[in-house]
């Protein structure tokens, strides 16, 4: 099956025809930030018409919780305000090929675990560290998404009950203390404002500010690794997004693990699909689905 497949993030919205588990024609556009409702259904009008005639099923994996059709933000902030969402509705508007939806961390969670050994493996987590911090939950080979879309949501488990208030209304969430999201607002706070790029560029070269936040987050992730592992019983977790994924992030978050009793151990590497785990996973989904 041709699938057109979306990943609908904080920070941008890619999307691809995917058949047999390979890419074709990835595009990639800013998420909107302004007006965030109106242009999410001009964007996603767009985008379904740039690939007309050319799948058999459409495919979302989207930031938020995902359930009955409906996109509901647990940090709307993180969607440019964005708290609601008819996501179905709005692409039905545009096609009458079959339609499935799906968290983006529970899609990235579905391609990753495809290339697990099923019978070593049953216990499978994979976290996000990008515009937030998501996850998509493997307990005994399958994927939790039921009853209310809401299974995963890790980034807004407790890190620190002093920390900042997070974008859902909690104060010392996870998120609010380890995303990308929460990087700039320390970052941009900074004598010379900086990018969470540059806050990676300038740990890299050692500098002193940099490598505390950006230990900060790795320590936050690390915790919450510990967490699942002793929680879960999980044996796997593979880490995404543009934070996770930037270089030097994963060696401290298995620095900070490996440092723990070991009971909280537990494997840890970056996703193979990198940037597209979403698409191949919204991909995947549908298949099994169909
Ligand atoms: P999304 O959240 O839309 O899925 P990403 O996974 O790209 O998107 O995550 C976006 C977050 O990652 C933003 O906060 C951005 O500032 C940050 N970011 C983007 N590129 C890098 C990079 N090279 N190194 C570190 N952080 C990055
Ligand atoms: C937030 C939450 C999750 C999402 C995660 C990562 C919203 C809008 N999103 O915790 O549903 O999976 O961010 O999303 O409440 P991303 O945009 O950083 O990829
Ligand atoms: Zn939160």
């Amino acid at each position: 099956m041709r699938c057109l497949a979306l990943d609908i993030g904080g920070t941008k919205i890619a999307s691809a025809l995917v058949k047999n588990g390979l890419i074709s024609q990835r595009r990639q556009i800013s998420t909107p930030q302004q007006d965030a409702a109106e242009a999410m259904h001009h964007t996603l009008a767009d985008i379904l018409q740039q690939y007309q005639g050319q799948f058999e099923a459409v495919s979302v994996a989207s930031t938020g919780i995902i359930n009955n059709g409906v996109l509901t933000a647990l940090n709307p902030k993180n969607l440019g305000g964005l708290a609601f969402f008819p996501l179905q509705e709005s692409i039905a508007r545009h096609t009458d090929k079959p339609i499935f939806l799906l968290n983006d961390v529970q899609a990235a969670a579905c391609a990753e675990y495809q290339h697990q050994d099923k019978q070593a493996v049953e216990n499978f987590v994979f976290i996000t560290v990008s515009t937030g911090v998501g996850g998509g939950i493997i307990q005994n080979g399958k994927l939790l998404t039921q009853p209310n879309g809401v299974a995963g949501h890790i980034g807004h488990t407790l890190a620190d009950p002093n920390g900042p208030i997070c974008g859902c209304g909690r104060r010392g969430c996870v998120e609010a203390i380890a995303s990308g999201r929460a990087i700039e607002a320390v970052s941009s706070q900074w004598e010379q404002p900086c990018t969470p790029k540059q806050v990676f560029e300038q740990f890299r070269s050692g500098k002193v500010q940099a490598v505390e936040l950006v230990e900060k987050s790795a320590k936050t992730i690390a915790n919450l690794v510990a967490d699942l592992t002793i929680g879960l019983d999980t044996q796997k977790v593979v880490i995404g997004g543009s934070v996770g994924l930037a270089e030097g992030y994963l060696p401290l978050v298995q620095q900070y693990l490996a440092e723990m009793p070991h009971f909280y151990h537990c494997e840890l590497e970056a996703a193979k699909y990198g940037g597209d785990a979403g698409l191949i996973g919204a991909a995947a989904w549908a298949e099994q689905h169909f």
